[in-house]
């Protein structure tokens, strides 16, 4: 008999990520879901829910909810979602003390019914968790990634995009560094399919470079605070849409084996100065999770602001159990 393999994809956390990751995943036709949560029925209210979508929607997966980590057997991708969010005026680290029980929990579930698996964190403060998932799990580093970057240059394209009037699709745009405050948009790497942003303001703005700058500033800035933005907006929670369709990205480039470069939590053994930390930096993903880390010059400048960025981290790392 041929055995044809269909991915098995657990998502732990069943709340507003989860939840809308676990649909887009079906719909996309990417694997078998699990659903996990703590709370009784939400991930079977979910998972009852989205499995009704089904025959409009026209994919055949088996999609399953549970408060029982033992369903996670044999899971190809695991994608952490659990922990607590931020409210308005409270910053990501804020959550690191509630946040790193719920992935100790988690991560030994993981690594006791799921153990070949690769990860994908998303849960806030997102380098802290990544490093305390690694560590608590013993997996390889380069099974267990964080999902911040390509959310983050996600934004920053669509800034550039609204300012521009130009379609986002054909934006590209690389932010790095820990998924905080200051976190480092490169402007030098925004472009238009190749044409740099910055060249685009200043004929936008007649040639005036120093107003070109100041509105580059303004995008550079918004897009360091834009979750914080969402938070604020909502009042009880943070951003989900747009954080689900990122890790999607990273899930089908693992799933699909895509080696798409992009921008993710990894683990540092020296790249770009760095020993030890798990923090955004360039990084082909495929089959065997992060399969490089990809270094660039960085001007003297961009050093300066990945190394504030780089140091935010350390420091809450060095508070974690
Ligand atoms: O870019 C990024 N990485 C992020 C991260 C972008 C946006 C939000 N980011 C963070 O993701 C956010 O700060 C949170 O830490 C997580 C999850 O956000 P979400 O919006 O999905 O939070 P919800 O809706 O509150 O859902 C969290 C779920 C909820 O159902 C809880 O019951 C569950 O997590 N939970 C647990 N599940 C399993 N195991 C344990 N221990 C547990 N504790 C709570």
């Amino acid at each position: 008999m041929i055995k044809l393999g269909r991915a098995k994809i657990a998502i732990i956390g069943s709340g507003n990520i989860g939840g809308i990751l676990a649909f887009h995943a079906t719909s996309r036709k990417l694997g078998d879901i699990v659903l996990y949560d703590v709370v009784e029925g939400r991930p079977q209210g979910k998972s009852l829910d989205i499995s009704a979508a089904a025959r409009e929607d026209e994919f055949d997966l088996r999609i399953v909810g549970t408060n029982d980590y033992g369903d996670l057997k044999d899971s190809n991708i695991v994608i952490i979602t659990a922990g607590a969010t931020r409210r308005p005026g409270m910053s990501r680290d804020d959550l690191v003390y509630i946040n790193t029980k719920i992935i100790r929990d988690v991560s030994e579930g993981i690594k006791k019914y799921a153990p070949n698996s690769y990860i994908i964190v998303v849960s806030n403060p997102l380098d802290a968790m990544v490093t305390l998932c690694q560590r608590y799990t013993g997996f390889p580093h380069q099974r267990v990634m964080g999902m911040a970057g390509v959310l983050d240059s996600a934004r920053f394209a669509t800034f550039i995009a609204w300012e521009l009037g130009i379609s986002v699709r054909d934006i590209n745009a690389t932010v790095l560094g820990g998924h905080g405050d200051s976190m480092v948009p490169i402007v030098r790497f925004a472009n238009v399919n190749g044409i740099p942003v910055m060249e685009l303001l200043v004929r936008k703005y007649k040639g005036d470079k120093i107003h070109a700058k100041k509105v580059m500033d303004g995008l550079v800035q918004r897009t360091q605070k834009a979750g914080g933005e969402v938070v604020k907006l909502l009042q009880d929670g943070s951003a989900y849409f747009s954080p689900a369709s990122s890790i999607l990205t990273m899930v089908e480039a693992i799933i699909q084996n895509q080696k798409r470069l992009m921008s993710a939590s990894a683990y540092l053994t020296g790249q770009f100065g760095v020993y030890g930390y798990y923090v955004g930096v360039p990084c082909i993903i495929g089959a065997e999770g992060v399969e490089q880390i990809v270094e660039f010059e960085m001007t003297e400048e961009e050093k300066a602001m990945f190394d504030k960025s780089v140091a935010a981290v350390k420091n809450l790392v060095g508070t974690l159990p």
